[in-house]
């Protein structure tokens, strides 16, 4: 049996349009060191990053390197990573070389980014990698980097059933990863399936798949194409909750696998329009239970009364203060134009009248909103 802990699509270096982006920044980093200690403690042979560990191959800095090796030391297996589209590499490219050098005598490390096998042993089996990596940011057109394993497998139909073989690859799937210009070395379930490897490691889409891995080891029948996602939520529109992959295969070269939460952070948005609720109390009902350990964007509209108008800053900062950051959009909240805001005016005036009038009529929060507001610009 051999134990994988893998993940993908970290993006190291891609920025945050928040407040707190260098907080952000840093429990990405951070996130490396709960993952080597979980891959650690669960016994992983090997701990494979399937592509985009970083944002792109020229922008990165010494800190974000040695903040991710040091975090990764206290795994002592075998750590494999694979370039993808975003760190991809080709002659002129130095961050691997500078990776390998500064992880050199610190954690056991190979940059995958040669078509062909590499072979492991681990405990005292005998494991070859077969990895797809990119040598580009785009692949021409409908192409990907599989052709040379087709080719392997051709050439060597005979291989030893006992070796572990595994395939690490990085693109669009099929069916699974927005594409439409064919351009991500898009690569289909049947091709990758055809292909006589034991499992395929995969990266590029941030939302995981298979998407029924339980925290529970289980036994997985009828698959073999495993893509963790990222590690952490990256925005908003990301489709993961920040998780790993642990994928034990057995002997008989059947496949547990488990999902492992690894982000530290959460990123939520939420739209609420409001008609006349208490303020405080439709923020408790839509934040109350998440965890502090979240980015809230908070886009409110609508109709309030007057009083919590007037707090409406208080009340919000006073429901969005725990979390790590978040961002609020509340120019289209309104008060509620009422009896109160009318005695503004002398009763025997035109605007009393025509707003009482217009207040007679249910649901007319909007209009009697814009008619004061109308009377109010014509005032000054
Ligand atoms: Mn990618």
């Amino acid at each position: 049996m051999i134990k994988i802990f893998l993940t993908g699509d970290n993006h190291i270096g891609r920025g945050f349009k928040y407040d707190k982006a260098d907080e952000l920044g840093e429990l990405r980093l951070n996130a490396f060191k709960t993952m080597a200690d979980k891959a650690a403690e669960e016994q992983c042979d090997i701990f494979v990053i399937a592509g985009d560990l970083f944002e792109n191959n020229y922008n990165y800095s010494q800190h974000e390197i040695e903040s991710l090796i040091n975090n990764l030391k206290s795994f002592h297996g075998k750590i494999l990573i694979l370039p993808g589209n975003h760190d991809f590499d080709s002659e002129n490219v130095k961050l691997w070389r500078v990776f390998e050098s500064k992880a050199e005598g610190k954690i056991n490390l190979k940059i995958l980014n040669e078509f062909k096998v590499y072979e492991l042993n681990v405990r005292d089996e005998r494991v070859m990698i077969f990895p797809a990596y990119c040598d580009s940011e785009h692949s021409p057109q409908g192409k990907n980097n599989l052709d040379w394993i087709k080719e392997y497998f051709n050439n060597n139909n005979n291989l030893d059933n006992n070796i572990y073989k595994i395939g690490i690859a990085h693109g669009a799937i099929e069916g699974e990863t927005p594409d439409a210009d064919r351009k991500y070395f898009m690569m289909s379930k049947d091709e990758l399936n055809n292909i006589n490897v034991d499992v395929w490691l995969i990266g590029h889409t941030h939302a995981p798949f298979p998407k029924y891995l339980s925290l529970e080891l289980e036994l997985i029948n009828n698959n073999k194409i495993f893509n963790a996602g990222s590690h952490m939520q990256n925005d908003i529109n990301d489709g993961s909750e920040g998780q790993c992959f642990i994928i034990e295969l057995n002997n008989d070269k059947s496949i547990k696998a488990k999902k492992f939460l690894s982000g530290p952070v959460n990123f939520k948005k939420f739209d609420i329009d409001l008609n006349g609720q208490d303020l405080n109390q439709e923020l408790d009902n839509a934040l109350g239970s998440l965890k502090d350990n979240c980015v809230v964007e908070l886009n409110l509209t609508g109709f309030i009364n007057k009083n919590d108008f007037d707090n409406r800053l208080n009340i919000i900062n006073k429901n969005l203060e725990r979390f790590i950051d978040y961002e609020i959009n509340y120019q289209e909240l309104r008060p509620i134009i009422d009896q109160n805001i009318l005695k503004e005016f002398s009763e025997n005036s035109f605007a009393y009248k025509f707003l009482n009038n217009i207040m007679a009529e249910p649901d007319n929060n909007a209009e009697a909103y814009m008619a004061y507001s109308l009377i109010k610009s014509l005032e000054m």
